[in-house]
C-alpha cells in the first residue's frame, strides 16, 4: 500500500474494504446500482383524479409534451401503462387503471396489476379518498408493499379560494389535509401529500421526495434522486451531495488502477463512466434543454437558459446523450477527449491513459462546475436558494 498514490490509499479507505481489488469491486457494484437499479412506481386512484398528470410530472414533462401520458381522456384499458423516464430507463412509472367501478375488488386489482412489480404505491384523489382507496390500501399493506396518500390539483383549489375574501393559503391548505386525513383514520392516520403536478415547486411535492428518501433502500434512493425533478434549491442540494458521496466509487471504478495501481502510471481509464457521471448530474440538477424551458416559462424569464456559461453543460447539451445507462455511455467514449478538453487545468490528456487523481479531480470538477451552474440559474430564476454546503 505504501507505493500508492495518496489519492488511491484514500478513496480504498472512503470504501471500507482492505485492498485495492476488493475496493475497485466495491466501487464497479456501486456504481452499476447507482446507474442501473430499477425503480418502478405505480400511480393509482379514481378516474380523473390526474394520475396521467402525475405520471408526466415524475417524468418532467408537461401533458402536452411529445411522449407525455395523455390527460384527461376516460381510462379504457384495464392493464398498466408503463412510461420510462425520458433520460433514465431504470426509473419507470406506471400509470394503473382507474379504481372508480363500484364492485370495485382491491384483491383482484392487486393481482391484475401484478403488484409485485412495484417499489410502491400512489394513491391520488382530487377531492378526498373514499372506500375504494382505503381498501385498496389495506390490501397493498397486506403485500407488504409501501403507498403514498396524493391529495392533487392544489392548484386549483388554491385559485378557486384565493377570490374570496380573508384568504390564507396556510389556512386552506390545512383544511383540505385534514379533510382529507380524516377518511384514513383507520389505516393509521398516514399522511396526505398536497400536491399539484402543474408545479412541483410548491406545497408537499418536496415532503413526499424527503419521506420517500428516508423509506426507500440506498441504492433505489440513488435512482429517485437522479431522475425526479428538483424542486427546491434544498432538492437539488440533495441531488449535489448524493453526486459528491458517489466519486470515489465513480473514481475507482472509471480509473482502473487495479490493472497498473503504481503512482504516476497511466491505467486504462473507463471513460464511459466519467460520461454517464456528469451526464446524469446535468440530468439530475435540470441543465437540460426541457427542464430550463419550463423553468423560464415557470418564472416568466425567457432568457434563462442562455444564462448557463458552463462549456460541459453546453458540450452534454450539444452531444445530448440520452437513454442513459451504461452500455449507452460507453458508446460515446470519442466524445469523452473532446469533454476533457472542456475542464479547466488539464491541458491535453490522452482518454485512455489518466491517472487516478485525474480522474478524480475530472468528476469533482466537473460535477461541481454543474452544480454551480444549476445554483446560478435558480439565483437567475429568482427561486429560493440555499447555502452552498
Ligand atoms: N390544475 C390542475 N389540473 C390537473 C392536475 N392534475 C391533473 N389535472 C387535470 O385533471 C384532468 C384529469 O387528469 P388526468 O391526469 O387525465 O387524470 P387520470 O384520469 O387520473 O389519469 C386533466 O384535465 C388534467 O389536466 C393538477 O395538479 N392541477
Ligand atoms: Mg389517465
Amino acid at each position: 500500500m505504501e507505493n500508492q498514490d495518496p489519492a488511491v490509499v484514500d478513496a480504498i479507505k472512503t470504501s471500507g474494504e482492505s485492498t485495492l481489488e476488493k475496493a475497485t469491486a466495491k466501487a464497479k457494484m456501486k456504481m452499476d446500482q447507482f446507474f442501473n437499479v430499477s425503480l418502478n412506481v405505480a400511480v393509482t386512484g379514481v378516474t380523473g383524479s390526474g394520475k396521467s398528470s402525475f405520471v408526466n410530472a415524475l417524468r418532467g414533462l408537461k401533458d402536452d409534451d411529445v411522449g407525455a401520458a395523455p390527460t384527461g381522456v376516460t381510462e379504457t384499458t384495464v392493464e398498466p401503462t408503463m412510461y420510462e423516464h425520458p433520460e433514465m430507463p431504470n426509473v419507470k412509472i406506471w400509470d394503473l387503471p382507474g379504481i372508480g367501478s363500484p364492485n370495485f375488488k382491491a384483491k383482484k386489482y392487486l393481482k391484475d396489476v401484478k403488484f409485485n412489480n412495484y417499489d410502491f404505491f400512489i394513491i391520488l384523489t382530487s377531492v378526498r379518498f373514499m372506500e375504494n382507496d382505503i381498501m385498496l390500501a389495506k390490501e397493498i399493506r397486506k403485500q407488504k408493499k409501501g403507498f403514498y396518500f396524493v391529495r392533487s390539483k392544489i392548484d386549483n383549489d388554491i385559485s378557486s379560494e384565493k377570490k374570496k375574501k380573508g384568504f390564507d393559503e396556510q389556512k386552506v391548505l390545512s383544511i383540505i389535509r385534514e379533510d382529507c386525513q380524516k377518511n384514513l383514520k383507520e389505516l393509521g392516520d398516514p399522511k396526505v401529500f398536497l400536491i399539484s403536478s402543474h408545479d412541483l415547486e410548491e406545497y408537499d411535492f418536496e415532503s413526499l421526495q424527503n419521506i420517500l428518501e428516508d423509506e426507500l433502500p440506498e441504492h433505489k434512493k440513488y435512482a429517485l434522486l437522479q431522475s425526479w425533478p428538483v424542486c427546491s434549491a434544498a432538492s437539488l442540494e440533495k441531488k449535489i451531495s448524493m453526486f459528491k458521496r458517489m466519486i470515489w466509487a465513480a473514481s475507482l471504478a472509471s480509473a482502473g488502477v487495479a490493472v497498473v495501481p503504481l503512482p504516476g502510471l497511466s491505467a486504462a481509464c473507463d471513460l464511459g463512466i466519467f460520461v454517464l457521471f456528469v451526464t446524469r448530474c446535468y440530468y439530475a440538477f435540470g441543465l437540460d434543454e426541457r427542464s430550463l424551458t419550463r423553468l423560464s416559462e415557470k418564472v416568466n424569464k425567457p432568457h434563462l437558459k442562455d444564462l448557463s456559461k458552463s462549456k460541459l453543460a453546453t458540450a452534454i447539451r450539444e452531444k445530448a446523450l440520452t437513454r442513459l445507462q451504461v452500455s449507452a455511455a460507453v458508446a460515446t467514449i470519442a466524445t469523452v477527449e473532446y469533454f476533457l478538453s472542456l475542464l479547466p487545468g488539464l491541458g491535453s490528456v490522452a482518454a485512455a491513459g489518466i491517472s487516478f487523481a485525474t480522474t478524480q479531480y475530472l468528476l469533482r470538477e466537473g460535477l461541481n462546475d454543474l452544480a454551480n451552474t444549476a445554483r446560478e440559474i435558480r439565483k437567475a430564476a429568482g427561486l429560493a436558494s440555499v447555502q452552498c454546503m
